[in-house]
């Protein structure tokens, strides 16, 4: 019943339909997503549906707004049209309670970005109920310009691309290469998004197994702290993409016979041999030259050392940032989840084993590296902490290479920490790394990927100072701080940490960024024993590792 494509590149194992007792495992998988509050609520749902039909609303809006400014006759601008399409885990089906709605907006060629910018936040807080908008962050210079706001609570990322379309209805698919031609490459890269994610749907034998053996693999990669494209672990596309491949080798499996397969392939595959869902097509409809993945042409595909390559054109490496500890770490805990589930399938272990807490802090190092950017101005500091989490995957990469280290762990999250200092010194010393001053109650650890913290505690904080300060309080200075953590699993027999030329060389180059603004920003690399890492690291029941009674040897 399933057609060659949903097989993949090399047909599928095995077509054997589910027995009585993989259907229960699958049900029972199903209960423990439910009690780990995975699914979210019908009501919940709908409210999503109702946001996305006003976005068509709005975005059908803007487009005649922009027509008839440019001129044209009140019939033609109310036929160009425009579609809202989504991606990310909504469009993929696996989103939960705290999902945004990655949502894409495409319009006719005669609208232009900077159209999208001027008029189309105005117009969204103009056409959605009143008060229902919230957080407007239109950012335009960003690598794929985005509006970022909340609606109704539900966050929305509004991406934007134009076609060449004199029209738009409602029947538009964008899997055509065509809808490609004559795009720059701003638009080029907002419709990968959708893309992917519809190529991924159209090339899973069934979407129900899929869905649900993905919210397995999500959550067992959040709790074990792989899950992070930024910090070199494979992000939500990635492992999509690994579970697409296992269903299109066993189409007929239930969900959780998917996850032991999935444990079972991923932990035995031999990188650097690559996951496709289907061949790469090297050419596509555009006369420019646009990169394809292709390892015998580029070097630097070449080194990928976890390939996993996107179906749609112009194809590219997902997990191009995973360094070697990282896939070490990755092939560790593949080995432990196989081993898990070879439990639940003898009956003798159950699904939240394997969801279990990572034991990074309680049962992980006895050295971690710390890095932390700190900023004395909170909207410094957003910018300032992206750029030092986007350079953390280069430290690991140094650390690693170096003689004394088998692995260098970096955690998948960075810690947000606020602190209130009366006086310069006290500044300086939360900059290079004190844990000092710490405003209490501020939520620390940064929970979503890619997600604001919510931080209105902070806002409490800061309001309050300025309220007394005039009256008692001495002049404070809020120092913002985002630290991460890299444990080290040192060469056998090698006792010493000789770190300095390689942090120095790392610490410059990060500082290397035309936004760097040494007044307000600072960058610290310490290092720490277990014993020694922050409270706060550590959830409720965890306990911090014990400082050795003797001297360390
Ligand atoms: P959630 O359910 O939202 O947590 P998700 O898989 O939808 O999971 P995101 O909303 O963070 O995750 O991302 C959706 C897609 O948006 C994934 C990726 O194709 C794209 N994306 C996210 N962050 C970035 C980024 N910083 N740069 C480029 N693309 C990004
Ligand atoms: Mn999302
Ligand atoms: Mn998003």
């Amino acid at each position: 019943p399933f057609s060659d494509k949903k097989q993949g590149v090399t047909g599928s194992i095995s077509k054997t339909p589910p027995t009585e007792s993989e259907r229960k495992q699958g049900d029972a998988l199903i209960a423990e997503l439910r009690l780990q509050n995975n699914y979210e609520s019908a009501e919940d749902t709908s409210k999503r549906t109702v946001v996305l039909q006003s976005l068509q609303k709005i975005a059908e809006e803007f487009v005649r707004q922009v027509s008839r400014a440019n001129g044209d006759p009140e019939a033609i601008a109310k036929k160009r049209g425009a579609k809202i399409f989504t991606y990310g885990s909504f469009r993929l089906g696996v989103y939960g309670p705290g999902s945004d709605i990655d949502t894409l907006v495409v319009v006719p060629r005669n609208v232009k970005r900077s159209d999208y910018f001027t008029r189309f936040p105005d117009l969204l807080l103009k056409m959605a109920p009143a008060g229902s908008i919230t957080d407007l962050t239109p950012v335009p210079d960003a690598y794929v310009p985005i509006i970022k706001f909340a609606y109704s609570s539900i966050e929305i990322d509004l991406i934007f691309s134009h076609i060449e379309r004199e029209q738009i209805d409602g029947t538009l698919s964008l899997l055509q290469d065509q809808v490609l031609k004559g795009l720059d490459d701003k638009s080029l890269r907002a419709l990968n998004g959708t893309r992917v994610t519809d190529e991924i749907l159209e090339l899973v034998p069934q979407a129900g197994p899929f869905r649900t053996a993905l919210r397995g693999i999500k959550l067992w990669a959040q709790r074990r702290a792989i899950y992070a494209n930024i910090i070199g672990f494979p992000g939500g596309v990635a492992w999509a993409m690994m579970v697409a491949r296992v269903c299109q080798l066993y189409p007929m499996a239930t969900s959780a016979v998917i996850i032991a397969k999935f444990f079972k392939i991923m932990s035995s595959w031999q990188w650097p041999q690559p996951i496709l869902l289907k061949h790469v097509q090297q050419e596509g409809p555009t006369s420019d030259q646009v990169k394809v993945w292709n390892p015998q042409h580029y070097p630097g595909d070449a080194k990928h050392l976890m390939p996993i390559i996107t179906p749609a054109y112009p194809s590219m490496c997902a997990t191009h940032n995973v360094n070697h500890s990282n896939l070490e770490v990755i092939h560790r805990e593949l080995q432990r989840g196989q081993g898990i589930v070879e439990q639940i399938f003898a009956e003798k272990g159950s699904w939240k084993d394997l969801f279990a807490r990572h034991t990074f802090f309680t049962d992980g190092y006895k050295y971690y590296i710390t890095v932390i950017s700190a900023s004395t101005d909170k909207e410094e500091q957003k910018k300032w902490s992206g750029r030092v989490e986007s350079q953390v995957r280069f430290l690991v990469q140094k650390l690693e290479n170096l003689e004394s280290f088998n692995l260098a762990h970096p955690f998948n999250k960075g810690f947000r920490r606020v602190h209130k200092c009366t006086s310069d010194d006290e500044a300086e010393e939360i900059k290079t790394g004190s844990l000092n001053y710490l405003v209490k109650d501020v939520p620390t650890e940064i929970t979503e990927i890619n997600q604001e913290p919510v931080d209105e505690s902070i806002v409490v904080a800061e309001n309050a100072t300025e309220d007394k300060k005039d009256v008692e309080d001495p002049p404070c200075t809020i120092v913002y701080t985002d630290t991460y953590y890299i444990g080290l699993e040192l060469q056998e027999g090698n006792k010493r940490l000789d770190l300095k030329d390689v942090v120095d060389f790392w610490k410059r180059r990060v500082a290397t960024w035309e936004l760097y603004n040494a007044e307000l920003s600072a960058l610290s690399v310490q290092t720490v024993r277990n014993f020694d890492l922050p409270d706060d690291v550590f959830q409720e029941g965890e306990a911090k590792p014990a400082k050795p009674a003797k001297p360390a040897k």
